[in-house]
């Protein structure tokens, strides 16, 4: 019976066997693996132009640009960044840095200036990858003292940048035998900021990566047959992990866009005939309501994902009675579990469903007891998905991953007796405007340095098409006549269009503090919201 999934103490398991996942294999033998087996099928393609690379061609790519970063003196352990919107020579570069133990750390492409200098500096990257239409920023941004880029690469022509051509163009002899310990060795460093501060490096290993494919093939299978849509955006762990890589494992194709507009987006479900979808709320949203979508014929849809923010029952349903021969299967991760810890395949509308396989969870209370069937509490995973740590930062990795190995979520929710789980809130301080991380740090850091502002917290208020709108709360220097649409603006002009204030700014007497001098957010909430 289904009630075995949960532990005498209250953990619970998959209602999925146990696979092998082997601890040596390094992340780019398992996919040249998969392109040998699938070699003369599409694995990528772009819908603008109609580009694609063969499975066999993107190994080939994958090898040359390698030895290219290998002659040019790229190492194990090396930083690139790279800074673009989705194209299929972005999977090529990943490729090509697994092969070489080379970090892959990918930054958000609307990133501004200092934003994207951040991300840099922290990561100490040696390279940044970009295309032509961002090259003002990164010359910008690598405009200044503590930089330690020495190439400047673009995905096609630009000046002052390397061509990733010449990479692509490299005959492969520089290819390094390198020596990757799957279980130690990073693959990639994406951004998060955890449960708490501002964007942190979450060093992923060959083994985390690999594992997570695995998991998440597991229970949502993929073949040949099926073309995925790849328009969340690869920079982030949903589409970096779960559309490009899961799905190049079942010998399946992806179709990238760079970015989202109403009616590209439904040519390419319709034309491309794509089977499986990856998506977030505000996309299902846009599928489950909007008018244009009935001039399109989406009938090969076969199934969709959705993650990185709750997903109402009401939505599912309303998406169901447009969409009643699709599947919609929500996914519950973060960027620390590679990203997927738990994945509904059982359509129970708003529940994020059962744990993938080799995972194990817990619900804990404030004094970390676990919790019974039905107890809210912290979410707490355990399993091969969970991140080697915060890159320069051990305090914060102690502070999320307790010595047995769980790490702590900062989301509240509780699991059925049947095993099935379900998310209530966040516990943590970070807000989601349509699935995308804004750390309320980074926007209070921004705030603090303006003159007029004294004190500052910023909180997400909910919104129905957005799921939050970053809010802040001022306390202005005495005798300053600064107003909303001043500190608005201020906010606009310095951080990528996701950050801005959209839930307006409210002037308030005092920020409510703990005596350590930690803003309480829930007394915020409570009071204000
Ligand atoms: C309520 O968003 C992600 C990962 C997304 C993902 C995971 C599994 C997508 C597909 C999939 O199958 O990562 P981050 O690091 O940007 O954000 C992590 C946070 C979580 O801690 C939680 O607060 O995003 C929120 N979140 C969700 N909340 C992620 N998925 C869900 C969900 N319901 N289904």
């Amino acid at each position: 019976s289904t009630s075995t999934l949960i532990g005498p103490d209250n953990v619970v398991r998959s209602h999925l066997p146990d696979i092998n996942l082997p601890t040596n294999v390094p992340f780019h033998q398992f996919l040249f693996e998969k392109c040998d087996q699938y070699k003369s099928l599409v694995a990528v393609e772009e819908f603008s132009n109609g580009q694609s690379y063969t499975f066999g061609q993107l190994k080939e790519k994958a090898i040359r640009v390698a030895s290219g970063l290998h002659r040019l003196g790229y190492r194990k352990g090396d930083v690139i960044s790279v800074f673009s919107t989705n194209h299929i020579n972005y999977s090529v570069l990943m490729f090509a840095c697994a092969a070489t133990g080379v970090w892959f750390s990918a930054v958000n492409p609307l990133y501004k200036e200092d934003e994207l200098r951040y991300q840099l500096v922290h990561s100490n990257s040696k390279a940044v990858f970009t295309t032509a239409s961002f090259v003002s920023t990164v010359t910008a941004a690598v405009r200044h003292k503590g930089i330690q880029i020495k190439d400047l690469f673009v995905f096609g022509e630009a000046e002052g940048f390397r061509p990733f051509q010449t990479l692509l163009d490299d005959d492969g002899r520089m290819f390094p035998d390198v020596d990757i310990n799957p279980v130690e060795d990073v693959f990639v460093l994406p951004y998060s900021s955890g449960t708490t501060g501002l964007p942190k490096g979450v060093m992923l290993t060959h083994y985390n990566c690999m594992a997570n494919c695995l998991q998440i093939a597991a229970s949502l299978h993929t073949s040949p047959e099926d073309r995925v849509i790849g328009l969340l955006p690869l920079f982030h762990i949903y589409g970096m992990i779960v559309v490009q890589f899961t799905v190049l494992l079942g010998g399946s194709s992806v179709v990238y866009l760079p970015k989202f507009e109403p009616e590209t987006f439904l040519s390419c479900l319709q034309n491309k005939k794509i089977t499986l979808a990856h998506l977030v709320p505000p996309l299902v949203v846009f599928l489950a309501k909007h008018p244009l979508v009935s001039q399109y014929n989406l009938t090969s849809l076969r199934t969709i994902l959705c993650g990185a923010a709750p997903l109402g029952s009401e939505i599912t349903s309303e998406f169901q009675k447009r969409f009643d021969k699709t599947t919609i299967n929500q996914g519950y991760g973060m960027t620390e579990l590679s990203p997927v810890a738990s994945l509904d395949t059982t359509n129970t509308a708003g529940s994020i469903g059962h744990l993938v396989v080799n995972t194990l969870a817990k619900i804990v209370n404030q004094e970390n007891q676990t919790l019974p069937p039905g107890g809210v509490g912290e979410i707490c995973v355990k399993g091969p998905q969970v991140m080697k740590g915060y890159y320069k930062n051990k305090q914060a990795t102690d502070e999320m991953i307790e010595p047995s190995g769980w790490l702590h979520t900062g989301d509240l929710g509780y699991f059925t007796k049947d095993g099935i789980l379900f998310t209530q809130d966040r516990l943590k301080e970070l807000i989601k405007f349509k699935a995308f991380q804004v750390p309320p740090a980074e926007l209070e850091a921004l705030l603090l340095g303006h003159p007029d502002v004294q004190d500052v917290a910023v909180l997400g208020v909910p919104d129905l098409e957005c799921g939050e709108l970053p809010k802040a709360f001022v306390v202005k220097k005495p005798g300053s006549k600064v107003n909303e649409q001043e500190l608005v603006k201020y906010v606009e002009d310095r951080v990528s269009p996701t950050k801005r204030l959209r839930g307006g700014v409210q002037f308030i007497e005092e920020i409510p503090k703990t005596a350590s001098g930690k803003i309480l957010r829930r007394v915020i909430r409570e009071k204000y919201l």
